[in-house]
């Protein structure tokens, strides 16, 4: 109903107090999720979407179509999905998107989220990660103080960590470019609580995969490998660090637990972990497993090799994926959202990792490659 009303009444809804009455009246929660095209966003998206919102979904211009996700999912041409261009580094895009949209909640997943690349554009990371989600909360500030506001923060603030598990209390101690930005962003995000009396939540969470990741990540860079190796389409996979231990969750269970942080009564901050750490090798084994190719492990350091049943080397260490600092351990106690939120990881890591695995051996069946 506000947006025939926008689109008849073009003059009235010029007038910001018009467009505060109208939303007292209208039923459907509006919600913007800034990232639609990355993984996290297009799982939101749906959950949303299922729940009856309007949902403004924002996303970057680029030389080519970038929405294989939202479109796996089904919900590209969805009638309350509104796709809008935007970019979290121009602080007007962001004032005009909390304007045009009047949403009840805002969603901040865009990001530059890939830690490796954090080190080599460091301050564009900066700018996107961190001072991004600055300008959205100034939006938020300036536009309407009652918008919910959520902030993608993330376990690799605690880095190096100081405490096994991980949980709200863990003192920060990022150790990459993208740890700091996301710092960064985690405290503005506190701050405006404080200091303005702003709804917003900071979301910890530790790493949650799914057949949507992207391939840089080095899960689904596993899953997709072990699923081109079995059928011939690509000989071995080359990784950094095989000894670095990660709590690895589903992320559609994830975007689950953003949506209960903003329905509290008071903003609050909320790690969600599944509680159960294992290392990259581990989870090679996993993949190799799941397509029937087995792999036993030869060598030490950066010589080590995973050979399958024949002998023949199907995994190697290459040094340029190593990191200059890396966080070695992370788990997390997601016991406080446990109680005050109801949420809880249900997936376990071995049919996380098969699903995956299924999904990428269909996408090279299918000569697809997302
Ligand atoms: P993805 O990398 O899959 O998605 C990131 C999204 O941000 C993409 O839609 C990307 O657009 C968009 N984006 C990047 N730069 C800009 C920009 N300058 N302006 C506007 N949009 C931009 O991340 P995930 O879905 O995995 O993660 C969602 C959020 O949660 C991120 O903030 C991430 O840092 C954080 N996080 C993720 C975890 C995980 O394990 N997945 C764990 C903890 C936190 P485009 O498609 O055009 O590149
Ligand atoms: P991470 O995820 O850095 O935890 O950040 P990633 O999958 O990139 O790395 C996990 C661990 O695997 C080691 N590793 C490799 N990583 C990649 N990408 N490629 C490799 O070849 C490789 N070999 C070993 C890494 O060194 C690292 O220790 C993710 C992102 O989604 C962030 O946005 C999010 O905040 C955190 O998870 C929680």
């Amino acid at each position: 109903a506000r947006d025939a009303l926008s689109k008849l009444w073009p003059r009235a809804w010029s007038v910001p107090r018009f467009r505060a009455f109208t939303r007292k009246v209208d039923l459907v929660k509006r919600a913007v999720i800034t990232g639609i095209t990355g993984q996290d966003g297009a799982y939101l998206a749906r959950l949303l979407l299922n729940k009856g919102y309007k949902v403004f979904g924002t996303y970057r211009r680029t030389s080519s179509v970038n929405q294989w996700r939202i479109q796996e999912l089904g919900i590209a041409e969805h009638a309350n999905l509104e796709l809008v261009e935007y970019d979290l580094t121009d602080q007007g895009t962001s004032i005009r998107l909390i304007e045009q949209a009047q949403p009840d909640e805002v969603y901040n997943l865009a990001a530059q989220s890939f830690v490796g690349v954090s080190f080599e554009q460091p301050a564009t990371t900066a700018q996107i990660t961190g001072v991004g989600a600055l300008f959205l909360l100034e939006a938020i500030r300036m536009v309407n103080r009652k918008t919910r506001f959520y902030q993608a923060s993330t376990s690799e603030m605690f880095g190096k960590v100081q405490a096994v598990p991980q949980n709200e209390h863990t003192p920060f101690w990022p150790r990459s470019p993208y740890g700091v930005a996301k710092l960064y962003a985690h405290w503005m995000t506190v701050n405006y609580r404080e200091s303005y009396d702003i709804f917003g939540a900071s979301g910890i969470l530790f790493n949650h995969e799914s057949p949507l990741r992207g391939r840089e990540f080095v899960t689904r860079k596993i899953t997709d490998a072990a699923a081109r190796i079995v059928r011939g389409r690509q000989e071995i996979l080359e990784l950094g660090n095989l000894d670095a231990r990660r709590d690895w969750g589903y992320a559609e269970e994830y975007v689950e637990g953003m949506w209960r942080m903003l329905q509290t009564d008071h903003p609050d901050t909320y790690v969600l972990a599944t509680g159960r750490t294992e290392s990259v090798r581990d989870f090679v084994n996993l993949a190799f497993a799941a397509v029937d190719l087995p792999l036993h492990w030869q060598g030490q350091g950066i010589d080590e090799v995973g050979v399958d049943a024949k002998g023949q080397v199907r995994v190697r260490i290459n040094p340029r994926f190593y990191r200059p600092a890396e966080v070695e351990l992370l788990i997390g106690d997601a016991g406080k959202a446990r109680t005050e939120l109801g949420w809880e990881a249900r997936t376990s890591l071995e049919d996380l990792c098969r699903t995956m695995v299924q999904a990428d051996l269909a996408r090279v069946e299918h000569d697809r490659s997302f």
